[in-house]
């Protein structure tokens, strides 16, 4: 079951000005920085708020790592701007199994490595009305609740 919104990812072509875009102009912090060499990306976690399931609402700032990666190749396209949504849950595997019984392609096979220790899955744009859309488990007490 899907229980918050984990976080509205935003692709950006240079992470440090724009997470200081949103301190100066929102008083928003980092929490958090990784670099996901699966992904491409370079990427700045901002907690908005706390959620009712124990977890956290973020914002994730996307920088590529590598022009042919999907945040890469969206920038090329797109330009910056919003590019995914993330919905929470406390089993990934079982609601991606749900959701591709629906008829939706789940990206990944099997569970990626997101950001703090998270278990991440990609549902194509083209089956969600044009929004990528991405499962998060993640690592703390969201999972704990379960
Ligand atoms: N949102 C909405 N639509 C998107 C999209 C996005 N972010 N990215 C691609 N699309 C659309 C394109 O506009 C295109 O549509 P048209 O055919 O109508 O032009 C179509 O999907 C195919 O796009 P593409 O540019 O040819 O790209 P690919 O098919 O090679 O890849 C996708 C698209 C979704 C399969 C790929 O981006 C992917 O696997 N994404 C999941 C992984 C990811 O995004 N990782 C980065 C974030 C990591 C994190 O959050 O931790
Ligand atoms: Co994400």
């Amino acid at each position: 079951m899907l229980t918050r919104i984990d976080h509205i990812g935003i692709a950006c072509r240079d992470l440090d000005a724009t997470a200081e875009f949103y301190r100066a102009t929102y008083g928003f912090e980092v929490f958090h920085t990784e670099v996901n060499e699966e992904q491409g990306v370079r990427e700045a976690m901002l907690m908005v708020n706390e959620t009712s399931d124990g977890g956290a609402t973020f914002l994730q700032l996307l920088e590529p790592t590598r022009e042919d990666s999907p945040v890469g190749k969206w920038l090329a396209k797109n330009g910056e701007g919003v590019h995914h949504i993330a919905f929470g849950t406390p089993d990934v595997e079982g609601d991606s199994a749900e959701i591709r019984s629906k008829g939706v392609r789940v990206l990944d096979a099997e569970p990626r490595h997101g950001t703090m220790d998270s278990r991440i899955a990609f549902l194509h744009p083209k089956d969600c009305h044009g929004v990528l859309t991405e499962l998060v488990e993640s690592a703390g007490a969201a999972r704990a609740a379960a």
